[in-house]
């Protein structure tokens, strides 16, 4: 790739240095000798920074000069990890920055453990935004990421008694190197009050008539391209109270109530909602999607165009890019701005908006699927209720055209659904308005046509399209497996990470001895990596000679942890009762890692059940160390990147139909673990692609799943016909993990045996099945390598490099700047 001739102040080892204690000096105001490590650290970060400002300011004036087609993404969550070592990699300062540290006798890991990452997001979903924003800067797409600045990221995770406890996340404490706060550019966001109608010039038109409103401070980040010499804009918002609450204290005198009006404004930046599945309907949470769309939507109308730009030719100018319905406001929101503030007709306002948004759903489960009730919708944003009205009215209008007075048809297909109250589908109103409307693998996408939406694609043909999820092989190869890439590179050459279908090459390297050995020890090595990070972190051991099988994710009952947990417990069961020798069983270390929402009880049960049978299993003398369970707390991007790369086994163990995509699976294969897994999500893909004999499928099929639901599920039956499973259960029942004590797990089996809406049971044997098969492939160590190898050749397709290259083609139509 070619790289820009490095210059600049940081671009050589005295350079650096030299101005690494200028920051140190005059941006800190400390001397080395009194420096506390992390002022090391952000005086590092800013010499990183320092490099990479021209370059961003240079693509900032470009952008500004060519005024090509943009994609704005709108992301209530991005997920970024630390910005540090990506940084980095991305200025290719790495070396230098190395050399530099060590010439002034600073430990630069010390450094490194300074940084903590924003955790601004919840999953999945968070993480992708991060990803695709990397791929996009190293693709060099002109691109501007808006979301939101929580003051508190997804909360810090701990185990008190096996049970998870929550801490707030304050990440900000000690200030972030990586933002630039842009007070002056602030805007002020608008909420509550009533509307009217007006005469203008003899034309009767609606305004708003806001009640309170808030300042949108806007902060920037950095988003530097690989090697590219491009860097692109994030731009979070932090609510801040506007002038007219100080106006309050004045006219009043009521000091008390005015302050607390103060921080009832910026409360709305305060905190991520930890929820990623089953969404509450606060109205602070749709404060904040308020906040920022309106924030971002006014910011790229008003700052990025041109002051004399002609609205109408907005569609050629920009796409915004719905990250699921948490932006989906930002619709009404463009329709007000065009027909309220610039006068538009609604009709072509409406052209304009329908050209505008796309987007981009991630789920299946309908209780995920977001609504807000009219009523609240109403009263915070009134004037948007009323365009949603009419955007509906119209849209039901031609849906009558079309198909008559098909009553059945518009109750389903109306934006507005009765019941159980009269509520706004955000979902629909992102369906009717979008260009187009993706789902995030092909099996997601094909459900999302054809089961959850096929009223809308049979009235929308053309509208539904896939673009299946990638993650970024910078952040999770390059920089989690360095051993891996090292290898890699010397094997097939530089260039595989921004070209990551040239993985291909390697296929070949799985058939030589060398190379395999090689991949054995990189394998081994990232192991004892993490067998170091969880002793230093948690105090955890892993033992030699283990295979490490992981679950990772946030713990939701589709996902089936207690799937998982059944095989431990079966295992464990097996050698305490000397059906099976200890000295028989395959040598196995399980790792969980995963968070679960405050207020979902059966997930926390579950989570604390997880701890208990670990708790047993680990230190019972008779499994005589061959099965071990951890549960490191917190699991995060920054541990994500540690536990991959040593990974021997990826469970991706969803119930058929429920993962929209799933992307730790992609982490996984690309890391050379392999999967044990349902035809589920972008497992499906996977399989297609690493072949049959590389991966361990189980379970029931999609259409398996709905078949056993139509002839009646009942999970007793299950338990009755298997004798490992009901031993299992009942071992769990007996209070064997609760200290004799039977009710404190109660609810997970009741749950299991009577309700089971994810088919833990059903899937339970042949999940065993599997596990069995893997143990035996396990044994023959230089036959997985192999598997492993052929895991990685056929992963590229996975890069998120791929997704944006798709999305463009598909939906953007925004080519690369030059
Ligand atoms: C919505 C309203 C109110 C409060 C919270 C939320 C909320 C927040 C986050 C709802 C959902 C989420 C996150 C969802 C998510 O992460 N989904 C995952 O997205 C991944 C990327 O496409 C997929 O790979 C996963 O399959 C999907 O579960």
């Amino acid at each position: 790739l070619a790289l820009a001739p490095v210059t600049g102040p940081a671009s050589s080892v005295d350079g650096f240095v030299r101005q690494f204690l200028r920051n140190l000096n005059y941006e800190r105001g400390v001397p080395l000798s009194a420096s506390t490590p992390n002022d090391r650290y952000f005086a590092f970060a800013m010499t990183v920074r320092d490099y990479l400002m021209a370059r961003w300011l240079e693509d900032l004036r470009r952008q500004r000069v060519v005024q090509a087609k943009g994609v704005c993404y709108l992301s209530a969550e991005y997920l970024l990890g630390r910005q540090l070592d990506n940084n980095l990699l991305a200025s290719g300062l790495t070396e230098i920055a190395t050399e530099a540290m060590v010439a002034c006798g600073i430990d630069i890991e010390e450094l490194r453990a300074q940084e903590v990452e924003p955790g601004l997001g919840n999953g999945g979903l968070g993480r992708l935004a991060a990803c695709f924003i990397d791929s996009l800067a190293t693709m060099g797409v002109p691109n501007i990421g808006y979301g939101i600045r929580y003051e508190y990221g997804i909360f810090r995770q701990t185990f008190v008694d096996g049970q998870q406890v929550e801490q707030p996340d304050a990440w900000l404490t000690l200030g972030s190197p990586w933002e630039f706060p842009h007070p002056e550019a602030a805007r002020r966001i608008s909420f509550g009050g009533h509307t009217e109608t007006y005469d203008d010039a003899g034309v009767t038109r609606s305004r708003w008539v806001p009640g309170w409103d808030v300042l949108a401070v806007p902060y920037n980040y950095m988003v530097p391209g690989y090697l590219n010499g491009r860097v692109n804009t994030l731009r979070l918002w932090s609510a801040k109270a506007t002038d007219s609450f100080d106006l309050r204290v004045f006219n009043s005198g009521d000091y008390e109530e005015a302050v607390r009006a103060q921080t009832f404004a910026e409360n709305i930046s305060k905190v991520l909602y930890p929820e990623d599945s089953t969404p509450q309907g606060k109205e602070l949470r749709l404060q904040q999607q308020y906040f920022f769309v309106a924030a971002s939507i006014g910011d790229f109308l008003e700052h990025t165009l041109p002051a004399d730009f002609d609205i109408h030719k907005l569609p050629d100018r920009v796409i915004f890019q719905l990250n699921d319905t948490h932006p989906v406001i930002g619709v009404p929101e463009l329709m007000r701005v065009l027909v309220d503030e610039r006068k538009l007709e609604w009709d072509a306002a409406w052209a304009i908006t329908q050209q505008c948004f796309a987007y981009t759903c991630h789920t299946l489960l309908p209780e995920a699927l977001e609504v807000w009730s009219v009523d609240l919708l109403g009263r915070l944003l009134p004037r948007h209720l009323e365009i949603i009205y009419r955007i509906n009215e119209e849209f039901l209008e031609a849906v009558r055209e079309r198909y008559g007075d098909d009553e059945m048809r518009i109750r389903n297909m109306s934006i507005i659904g009765e019941f159980p109250e009269r509520s706004v589908r955000m979902a629909y109103l992102a369906t009717v308005a979008g260009a187009k409307v993706n789902g995030v693998a092909e099996l997601h996408s094909q459900l999302l046509r054809d089961k959850v939406l096929p009223d809308f694609n049979d009235f929308f043909p053309g509208k539904f399209t896939n673009v299946t999820n990638g993650i970024t092989p910078r952040r999770f190869v390059r920089l989690a497996n360095p051993g891996l890439s090292g290898l890699i590179t010397e094997a097939i050459g530089t260039g595989w990470l921004t070209d990551l279908e040239r993985l291909r090459e390697l296929e070949a390297y799985a058939e030589d001895p060398q190379f395999r050995q090689a991949f054995a020890e990189v394998k081994a090595a990232n192991k004892r990596r993490l067998g170091d990070v969880l002793r230093a972190r948690d105090g955890l051991e892993i033992s030699d000679g283990h295979m490490l099988d992981v679950m990772v994710k946030r713990l939701h009952e589709y996902k089936r942890q207690m799937l998982k947990l059944l095989h431990v417990v079966t295992q464990y069961g097996s050698i305490v009762s000397g059906r099976v020798a200890a000295s028989d069983v395959l040598p196995r270390t399980v790792i969980f890692g995963a968070k679960a929402a405050p207020g979902y009880a059966m997930a926390k049960r579950i989570i604390h059940l997880i701890n208990a049978v670990g708790e047993v299993v680990n230190t019972d003398p008779r499994v005589e160390g061959r099965l071990k369970v951890l549960f490191p707390p917190n699991y995060n991007v920054t541990l994500a990147e540690r536990l991959i790369p040593a990974a021997d086994l990826s469970e991706q163990i969803s119930l058929a139909g429920k993962e929209a995509s799933g992307t730790g699976n992609m982490k996984f294969a690309l890391n050379g673990a392999l999967t044990i897994g349902t035809d589920d999500g972008a497992n499906v893909e996977i399989r297609q692609l690493v072949g049959d004999d590389n991966f361990f499928l189980f379970g029931m099929s999609e259409p398996e799943v709905e078949a056993l639901w139509a002839r009646g599920y009942k999970p007793a039956d299950f338990y009755q016909g298997d004798e490992n499973l009901r031993r299992a259960m009942d071992l769990i029942a007996s209070g064997a993990f609760s200290g004799g004590d039977r009710s404190v797990f109660e609810p997970i089996v009741s749950n299991l045996l009577y309700d089971d809406r994810f088919m833990v049971l059903a899937d339970y044997s042949s999940y065993v099945a599997a596990q069995e098969r893997v143990d035996a492939a396990y044994v023959d160590q230089d036959a997985w390598t192999r598997s492993a190898i052929l895991n990685v050749a056929r992963s590229g397709f996975f890069s998120s490099d791929r997704s944006m290259r798709d999305y463009i083609e598909r939906i953007w139509h925004t080519p690369p700047l030059l």
